[in-house]
């Protein structure tokens, strides 16, 4: 890389890094480098129509790639926009990297012309937010902001660039690419100890967490359970499915909208294993569930340990690792292990709580019930699909009702829940794998931030199945109020458009839903459709949110 311009060294970073798609919105500060980025064509690049909704795109398609290969591309005047999306990938521990444009050196920090501190709003949200000193430094920089984003507990890094950086020439070092280090495996004795615990516990269950699929250990998870008969519960939703909820092991995810079976076998527990785990407020209903006498707790980030139960037994490592040293332990032991009479208490159990999951989901009634739509789903779907859900009820019904078969074929924002985030993580999950068919459920409430994603759907051919919850409400809040204050309603009611009209007039196309047996026929025209298809579905703004636990103490 010998004599070039910061914005053609920003480039030529990117592609170093494997970046594979670049989500941009012009403006004088990032004009340089889109120019750079369009000269070459070597990456895809991508205009939605928010830093918002942008910002979630790279969540979306991140956390299908479990690496950063979706970078942002910000003018300064956006990046209080995508606030929203790295603070949801704070939360869910999501790589990215966002990098943004700002006003000229000269005037940083002056308080004029959109002079923005996205370096200091940044740093309390995100894993690494640096504003850029001199332009030579930019590849090394890139080369930081990526091995940080994907590497340990993955998060997102955000680049504050004066745009005077992009424009000027220096002289450059040829590219290198980021030196990564192999993930890290826990203390020997510590692990060893681990599996005494697990294996000699009377009632022990395995709580495996968001960072059991980063790891992408969920094979290496079933084994452990599979050797000492153990149960798993997944936690809130960054790990539904992480253990096919088919699997007869399998407790499904935990929490005040999980399964009621799961909540029940960590409350009898004496000794949890936690596995990528962070015990979120929402699995634990709001930390009323108290952790067990045993509490075996490993992750890869040490700042996870205490922070919200305190463990009998700590391990700093990666969960895939670990997990390989356990199996390495329990696996001689196989013989004596197996065959453990927890197993049919399990499916017992399991067998009756789903027969009563069944009952909800096969309801014919009219209008249609949100569990309906998961059924349908459920039946029209492959095992490698995708499904997003939106905040509110949409998303938690989901939660509880979605069979979910295998690690990221559910995505929901687990931690942050802002609203709106569904459609854009759709949009991105699609972008990263196009082969795998893509369902987001969305509330009306959401659809109602982020409608404008259909036209770079259309634009893009993103072609993604969008199910409206077309309940008329923020029903969530709709629920709560009137549970609350005898009835009274504020700020709860929808004005929704005709979805599908206005799905058309953006170039889509889509269906009206009004009867639960055309769920499914209108899934699979919706999947065929080679574009963005919107099924308006007109649903019963009165069924109950399956809420299985507590959700905030100080209220109900
Ligand atoms: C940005 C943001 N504002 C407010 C909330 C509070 N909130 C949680 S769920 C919800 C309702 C969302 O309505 P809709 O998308 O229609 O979902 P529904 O509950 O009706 O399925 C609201 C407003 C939030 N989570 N995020
Ligand atoms: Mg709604």
């Amino acid at each position: 890389m010998p004599y070039m311009s910061g914005a053609r060294a920003t480039v030529e970073a990117l592609k170093a890094n494997g970046v594979e798609l670049v989500l941009g919105m012009t403006g004088h500060t990032v004009m340089e480098v889109a120019d750079e980025l369009a000269k070459d064509n070597a990456i895809r690049a991508v205009y939605p129509r928010s830093e918002t909704n942008g910002t979630y795109m790279a969540y979306g398609y991140n956390k299908i790639k479990n690496a950063p290969k979706a970078v942002c591309l910000w003018h300064v005047a956006g990046m209080p926009h995508a606030a929203p999306g790295v603070i949801t990938a704070y939360a869910d521990s999501v790589p990215m990297v966002v990098i943004g444009g700002n006003v000229v050196s000269e005037a940083v920090g002056k308080r004029d012309f959109q002079d923005t501190p996205s370096a200091e709003m940044y740093a309390p949200i995100s894993k690494w937010s640096y504003r850029v000193q001199r332009t030579a430094e930019i590849p090394e920089t890139l080369n930081k902001a990526f091995a940080l984003a994907g590497g340990g507990r993955p998060r997102p890094v955000v680049l504050d660039v004066p745009f005077d950086r992009f424009v000027e020439k220096a002289e450059f070092d040829a590219p290198r690419q980021a030196v990564r280090a192999a993930p890290p495996g826990g203390d020997p004795q510590a692990v060893r100890q681990a599996c005494e615990l697990l294996a000699s516990a009377r009632k022990p269950v395995i709580l495996a967490g968001g960072g059991v699929v980063t790891a992408q250990a969920g094979d290496k998870l079933r084994q452990l359970a599979e050797l000492l008969c153990v149960p798993v519960s997944s936690g809130r939703s960054a790990s539904k499915g992480v253990l096919a909820e088919d699997h007869p092991l399998a407790l499904g995810t935990c929490g005040s909208f999980g399964w009621p079976i799961a909540n029940e076998y960590l409350q009898e527990a004496d000794c949890w294993c936690a596995i990528g785990c962070t015990f979120s407020q929402i699995a634990m209903q709001d930390w009323s569930v108290k952790p067990p006498p045993t509490l075996i707790h490993i992750d890869i980030d040490p700042g996870e340990i205490g922070r919200i139960y305190r463990p009998t037994l700590a391990i700093i490592g990666d969960a895939g690792r670990v997990l390989d040293q356990m199996l390495e332990i329990l696996r001689p032991k196989a013989a004596e292990l197996r065959h453990h009479p927890r197993l049919g208490e399990i499916k017992a159990r399991k067998d009756k709580w789903l027969a009563e999951l069944d009952a909800k989901t096969s309801t014919d009634a009219k209008p249609i019930s949100p569990f309906r739509l998961m059924r349908e789903i459920n039946a029209v779907l492959p095992a490698d699909g995708i499904v997003t859900g939106g905040a509110g009820n949409n998303g938690e019904f989901a939660v509880h009702a979605l069979k979910s078969l295998q690690p990221t074929s559910f995505l929901l924002s687990q931690k942050y829940s802002a609203v709106g985030c569904s459609f854009p993580i759709a949009l991105g999950a699609k972008l990263a794998a196009p082969d795998r068919p893509v369902v987001c459920i969305e509330g009306d409430g959401g659809l109602h931030y982020n409608v404008t994603e259909l036209a770079t759907a259309v634009m893009e051919k993103i072609a993604v199945v969008l199910v409206v919850v077309n309940d008329g409400h923020l029903n969530a809040n709709r629920q709560i109020v009137n549970a609350l204050f005898a009835g009274q309603q504020v700020w709860t009611r929808l004005n929704n458009p005709d979805w599908v009209a206005l799905a058309k007039a953006c170039g889509a196309n889509g269906e009206r839903v009004e009867d639960p047996a055309a769920i499914a026929p209108a899934l699979r025209r919706g999947l065929a459709a080679g574009m963005p298809y919107v099924i308006d579905l007109i649903v019963d703004p009165d069924v109950r949110c399956p809420i299985t636990g507590k959700l905030w103490k100080i209220r109900w």
